[in-house]
């Protein structure tokens, strides 16, 4: 049976790569932080098949111990402090974490076992500025200190393979979203909001850059492409996206009209939320992905909003 290391598994992908490679028949170890509430959420459903351990990317001897002691065939780094806007505020902490948080791993697994096969969840936000569409040639201009700490992470993965030959990729992921999906991003914060609204439990909502565009697709069909990447010959990175991109206020108008009701109505712009540099538009040309991994997504705009309204609905009516 083979053994696959995921950090980050109760975020938002760590869950859906979990389930997805349960059903492959692997022993899935996850590595879990300690906290003061537990913040299984995400994996309640699947917490008996998991092998969970406690380690955290700051601290590089629970790394060493966890490769040492479960001797994965794969790890998956998923973990990092992944919301944009606490970056600027969290500078430091965000590259302590989504930056040198990578090569504390990395330099575990050389010491471990180089041959173990490793994936990085790098990010669009890379490109930044660059023109789109953007594939894995496009040279990155990073907008945040968490885009920025992001390319330290893929740098940093393309280098251990180059250097040491060791089977490392970069997958570029555009932004997927899900009723999992942490509640501060923009789409589930639009699709709670929306559910709220309809129920009569909220009566506006408070965003901030309405214009700008992002490929947004399914989470659940993005962490297939992660594995496929793992199962390559050769190792190589990625971009992985829809190639469709929407606006934020095209998110709210298929969303409220989900519902029968207007944006216009409910939706108003607050400076709190605009951020110190914005990334206007994103969109992959994720051609590679589909000639060599075979991965094409099939979960549509409107399927993935009206999947997150739904589930936001149902949330609030059960506890209600
Ligand atoms: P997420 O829901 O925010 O999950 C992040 C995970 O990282 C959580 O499990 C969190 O644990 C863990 N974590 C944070 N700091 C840690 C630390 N110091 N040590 C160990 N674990 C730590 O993120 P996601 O949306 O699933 O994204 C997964 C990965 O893909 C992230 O690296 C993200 O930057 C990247 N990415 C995401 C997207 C996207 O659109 N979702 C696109 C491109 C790349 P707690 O539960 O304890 O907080
Ligand atoms: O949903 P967001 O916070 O996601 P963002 O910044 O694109 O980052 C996400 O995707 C990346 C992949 O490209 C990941 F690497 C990263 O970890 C994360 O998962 O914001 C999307 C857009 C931004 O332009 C933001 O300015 O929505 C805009 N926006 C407008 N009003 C808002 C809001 N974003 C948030 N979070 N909250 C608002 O009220």
């Amino acid at each position: 049976m083979p053994i696959a290391l995921i950090t980050g598994i109760t975020g938002q992908a760590g869950s859906y790569l979990a389930e997805f490679l349960l059903a492959k028949g692997y022993q899935v170890v996850g590595m879990v932080r300690r906290s003061s509430t537990v913040t299984y959420e995400r994996i309640e459903h699947i917490k008996h098949d998991l092998t969970l351990v406690q380690g955290d990317l700051h601290d590089q001897s629970s790394l060493v111990s966890i490769l040492s002691n479960y001797q994965p065939d794969e790890v998956y780094n998923l973990a990092a402090q992944s919301f944009v806007a606490t970056s600027w505020n969290q500078a430091v902490l965000t590259g302590e974490v989504t930056a040198l948080g990578v090569v504390r791993l990395l330099e575990a697994i050389r010491m471990v076992n180089p041959k173990i096969r490793f994936y990085q969840a790098s990010s669009s936000e890379m490109f930044g500025r660059a023109p789109a569409p953007q594939n894995e040639t496009t040279p990155f201009h990073p907008r945040s200190p968490y885009a920025v700490a992001k390319v330290y992470g893929h740098w940093i993965t393309v280098n251990y393979r180059e250097s040491y030959g060791m089977f490392t990729v970069s997958g570029i992921l555009f932004n997927h979203e899900s009723p999992r999906r942490g509640i501060e991003f923009v789409t589930r914060k639009i699709s709670d909001g929306v559910a709220r609204i309809k129920l009569g439990l909220a009566k506006e909502l408070l965003l901030g850059n309405l214009e700008a565009r992002r490929d947004w697709g399914f989470a659940g069909e993005y962490v297939e492409a992660m594995w496929k990447m793992l199962q390559q010959e050769t190792p190589e990175d990625f971009v992985i996206g829809t190639g469709v991109a929407h606006s934020v206020r095209d998110f709210c108008e298929a969303a409220f009209r989900y519902v029968g009701l207007n944006y216009l109505d409910y939706v108003r712009q607050d400076p709190r939320f605009m951020r110190p540099a914005d990334v206007d538009l994103l969109v992959a040309d994720c051609a590679k992905a589909r000639q060599k991994l075979g991965w094409m997504p099939k979960v549509t705009f409107e399927e993935l909003v009206a999947m997150m309204v739904e589930a936001d609905l149902k949330r609030l009516k059960d506890a209600s």
